[in-house]
């Protein structure tokens, strides 16, 4: 016979004692309407904004199975752990804007999976969120996933189920410009990891148990997590190895180029509680994308990025042998990767570049390339606020003091201007990340799909309600989202 669960009860209750609220500006806290008025994951309205998405461009095939076995870490270092096809990173998938994505995914790990494609301005049914927009995908089952690309920009895959992407279950997503407005020589992709799995005995999963209380052999938590200039602390935990592109930072990976080669360097964090400062020793960077979208070209020695967030920028290769760093804000070491343009010895793991201490690129120094500005007026026509609640002793991270639940839903209407206003009260930093959007930061920001929120700070955020669904709003510090902070914007029908 079958029964509700908690959690089906707990949304059906909550939508049924909440009275409906105004359609005009602010609508706090959650949530009025029953689970029929909003727009469904598989509603006509989701098929008919694809439909507009749709450009009859390329089919792009490809399959992706996630999978247990051995990586080689470098430094001779194996582990068992979860990946996309055997690799580390996975597999690249690229394509151009206005292709069709078409993934055969299968699931060989020994539980539930999905997969999340994120920044992606996703038809609402393929954004991978199990239990909200599709069923978990089962061990030893499949799903197809086949979707219309409409934005170039680097995103990346991972996993939306529980603590699995601090695993080795992440990819690079890269859409092309087929009008590309930049001209470079070389492109760079570099995924940025803060890795535990197979360490130790240690898994993710050990992690999150001493996160809520129970204690670890070895132990993987940071007593302190001081940040060079910046408050709060970073993260919790404190990663036996930082990896960039796969490898550790005693057997870093090597990029060639040639003097004076203009180099893309594409740059995602891929990491589940580590923010990364990255400079590239001896070279000034030009920020040109934020979360795959253009901004104003800005000059900088120095990135701060924090997990799920992308920056792209150009660089001029000096001639040398120069360390791409990537230290774990507040936690003391640092990955690498290596650009090389001539012989020489390589610069070694405590390689600190000059640039890492000087000017540090910011979100709010950046200003949204004109062609990626919000339309219409800088009024919104609706607005949510959040606080960023919870602490370390109980483990509760939430907005608005209230954990996770599926059927909390936060309603907006197609064709709003809604603002998301974010307060957090809380010691750490919170990436923040909304789903099949982005957001632009107000006053003309940089347009993102991740921001972090430092402790104490108040940052609003705007966005065109475009893409009707069922849509995540969740940190992206994987052990807080696991613990509850995350919530669901839903579109009213
Ligand atoms: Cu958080």
């Amino acid at each position: 016979m079958p029964t509700h669960t908690r959690r089906a009860v707990l949304a059906f209750t909550g939508a049924a004692t909440l009275a409906a609220c105004g359609t005009k500006q602010r609508t706090d806290a959650a949530v009025a309407p029953s689970p029929g008025h909003y727009v469904s994951p598989h509603g006509p309205e989701v098929a008919t904004t694809e439909r507009k998405r749709f450009t009859n461009g390329d089919v792009y095939k490809t399959r992706l199975t996630a999978t247990v076995g051995p990586v080689e870490l470098g430094g001779g270092r194996t582990v068992d752990t979860w990946t996309y096809n055997g690799d580390l990173p996975g597999p690249l998938i690229r394509l151009k804007a206005g292709d069709t994505f078409a993934a055969r995914f299968a699931n060989h790990l020994p539980e539930t999976t999905s997969a999340h494609w994120h920044g992606i301005n996703n038809r609402n049914d393929m954004d991978g969120v199990p239990g909200l927009t599709q069923p978990p995908i089962e061990s030893g089952d499949g799903f197809d996933f086949r979707f219309a690309v409409s934005r170039p920009g680097t995103y990346w895959f991972h996993p939306h189920t529980g603590v699995q992407l601090d695993r080795g279950l992440y990819g690079p997503l890269i859409v092309d410009d087929p009008r590309e407005p930049l001209s470079y020589d070389r492109e760079w992709i570099v995924m940025l990891d803060d890795w535990v799995d197979g360490v130790g005995g240690s898994t993710a999963e050990t992690v999150m148990g001493e996160l809520m209380g129970k204690p670890a052999h070895p132990s993987r938590l940071l007593h302190k997590g001081h940040t060079p200039s910046l408050r709060g602390v970073p993260g919790h935990v404190k990663y036996p190895l930082y990896l960039v592109n796969g490898r550790a930072s005693d057997d870093p990976s090597v990029f060639r180029a040639q003097p004076g080669d203009r180099i893309r360097i594409r740059i995602i964090n891929a990491g589940s509680d580590t923010a990364f400062r990255v400079a590239l020793g001896g070279h000034k960077m030009t920020v040109t994308h934020t979360d795959g979208a253009p901004v104003r070209h800005a000059r900088t020695d120095c990135l701060l990025i924090g997990m799920a967030e992308r920056y792209d920028v150009l660089v001029t290769a000096g001639d040398g042998v120069f360390p791409l760093t990537a230290v774990a804000e507040g936690k003391g070491a640092s990955g690498l990767a290596i650009l090389r343009t001539s012989s020489g010895e390589r610069p070694t793991a405590a390689a600190r570049p000059a640039e890492l201490s000087r000017t540090l690129m910011l979100p709010a120094r950046l200003r949204a390339d004109d062609s990626v500005r919000l339309p219409g007026a800088a009024r919104p026509d609706r607005t949510l606020r959040f606080d960023l609640t919870g602490n370390m002793r109980r483990f509760d991270w939430a907005f608005n003091n209230q954990p996770y639940e599926p059927g909390r839903r936060h309603a907006i209407r197609a064709g709003e201007r809604v603002r998301l206003t974010f307060r957090n009260h809380t010691h750490m930093w919170h990436p923040i990340h909304l789903h099949g959007h982005t957001f632009e930061l107000t006053g003309g920001g940089p347009r993102k799909d991740t921001m972090i929120i430092l402790p104490g700070q108040n940052i609003s955020v705007d966005f065109k309600a475009n893409n009707p669904g069922l849509w995540m709003l969740h940190c992206h510090n994987v052990y807080h989202s696991e613990a509850g902070m995350m919530t669901v914007l839903g579109y009213l029908r």
